[in-house]
């Protein structure tokens, strides 16, 4: 018989590697024919939000769009000015207007997608308002297990101690400790702080939902929805990799150069959207691509948002390195259409910083990636990345401020990185998987569509 459809209410956080996994959601939600609104916060952090969100509007009329007006944290915390992380702490405080925004939009609301930075005041909304809340988690399940598991850890320090060796989630395997992200061992840090006390609010969502899929996280999922693990948890529902939406091209420098290249030979560099690197770190990562004589396509940040970056690559650089490589590779600066990237028959290689999305675009596509992760979550991530086959990790490059790491070095592990036959073939098969994983009946979709069916209910 009829019925209208369910009605979804999405909410993410601040920044692109939060921002698109939702936007990746609501368009698999509106092909699966949901009725989807999005609450954007204004102004964003980066120039790049607001772009994308524009665009991503323009080419999906269905979508519904709520922009509401915060009053953004200018003034850095004691312990960070990390602009995103005040950002986070700022949508959360403005939690009190999406109540009436919630409750006045017609047709009422089957379900809330939100951010899991903003657990603990979605969750309050939506239980007032009797909405099934879904929590989304941007990053790796094991991470999630790690934020899950976070209020205990702090409140006993002898569990979460730089001195030991490692960290013990009970049915879980352990963590290094070399892969906590070194704020979560200062209780004050404006990041422990906000994860803290927004981890409670995990256990009262419906389910959460993540950018990932069974055969590429099978342990953690399946000792967590076994409830072996955390048994205060919802349902983990693995929906991954989220499914790219068709980004127009004029929209992007278009880069001609990588079509006139062999299949399988370019490098993609890039370290995610919010990862400036030292100005020394550039010159010797320069070096290792220069010294490994790799093709490569290399994405320079060297500011933390976007909106203040400015340096020319001829500073960074110099003019002679960009001579030297005029044969060899490109660098660029700006925004690129990274999963555009990623498709090209000629990328053979990614040296990233395992940012979840980039992980699981990497995934999709079976391009095996060479880790080197910078901050938060990404060492964790670039576990997981090594476990699953996708790619391989220096770890004693530590996180990114920790050490200079010499161009000898790099060049030595992009030559690991693109000659080894045994990891492409591996990464290939991620691929395989990830693409099984999310067609029809596999794995991922089978999680969307029995979500999707609840709501119908
Ligand atoms: Br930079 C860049 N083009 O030039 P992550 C990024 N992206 O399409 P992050 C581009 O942004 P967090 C560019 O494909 C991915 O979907 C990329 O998210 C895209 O890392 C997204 O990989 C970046 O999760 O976020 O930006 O560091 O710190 O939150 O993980």
């Amino acid at each position: 018989g009829f019925q209208t459809p369910p009605h979804i209410a999405l909410f993410p956080s601040a920044g692109m590697g939060h921002l698109t996994p939702f936007l990746r959601i609501a368009s698999m939600l509106l092909s699966k024919n949901c009725m989807v609104t999005l609450f954007t916060a204004h102004p964003t952090v980066s120039a790049t939000e607001s772009t994308y969100t524009s665009l991503f509007l323009s080419t999906h009329p269905q979508l519904k769009h709520i922009n509401y007006q915060i009053t953004p944290s200018h003034h850095s915390n004691s312990t960070t000015d990390d602009p995103f992380f005040l950002q986070f702490a700022a949508i959360s405080r403005h939690a009190h207007l999406l109540r009436p925004l919630l409750s006045s939009t017609s047709p009422s609301f089957s379900a809330i997608f939100s951010d899991f930075s903003l657990a603990s005041s979605i969750t309050q909304v939506a239980a007032d308002l009797a909405i099934p809340n879904y929590m989304v988690s941007t990053s790796s399940v094991r991470f999630f297990s790690l934020m899950a598991y976070l209020p205990i850890l702090t409140s006993e320090p002898a569990k979460l101690s730089s001195s030991s060796f490692e960290v013990n989630i009970p049915g879980l395997t352990p963590l290094s400790i070399s892969s906590i992200p070194p704020p979560f061992f200062d209780p004050n840090h404006l990041f422990t702080e906000h994860i803290v006390s927004n981890a409670p609010a995990f256990s009262e969502a419906k389910g959460i939902i993540i950018n990932t899929f069974d055969w590429f996280e099978p342990e953690t999922l399946a000792a967590i929805n076994s409830g072996r693990a955390l048994s205060n948890l919802p349902p983990i529902l693995p929906i991954g990799p989220l499914e790219p939406y068709e980004l127009s091209k004029d929209q992007f420098q278009s880069l001609p150069w990588l079509d006139n290249q062999p299949e399988e030979s370019v490098v993609y560099v890039s370290f995610g959207s919010r990862t400036a690197m030292s100005k020394d770190q550039i010159r010797e990562l320069a070096d290792g691509l220069e010294r490994n004589g790799c093709r490569f396509l290399w994405v320079i940040k060297s500011s933390k948002v976007d909106k203040e970056d400015n340096q020319e690559l001829e500073d960074l650089l110099g003019s002679s390195f960009l001579e030297r490589t005029q044969n060899k590779g490109i660098v660029v600066k700006g925004w690129v259409n990274q999963q555009e990237i990623l498709a090209h028959p000629a990328t053979g290689g990614f040296i990233n910083h395992c940012g979840w999305n980039s992980v699981m675009e990497a995934a999709s596509r079976g391009v095996p990636l060479l880790a080197w992760p910078q901050h938060g979550d990404q060492r964790v991530n670039a576990e997981v990345v090594e476990n699953a086959g996708l790619g391989i990790w220096a770890r004693d490059w530590g996180w990114g401020v920790e050490r200079l790491v010499k161009g000898e070095e790099i060049e030595r592990k992009i030559g690991e990185l693109m000659k080894s036959e045994k990891l492409r073939d591996r990464a290939r098969k991620v691929g395989e998987e990830a693409r099984k994983a999310r067609g029809t009946d596999g794995s991922s979709d089978k999680v969307l569509m029995g979500v999707i069916e609840v709501l119908n209910l």
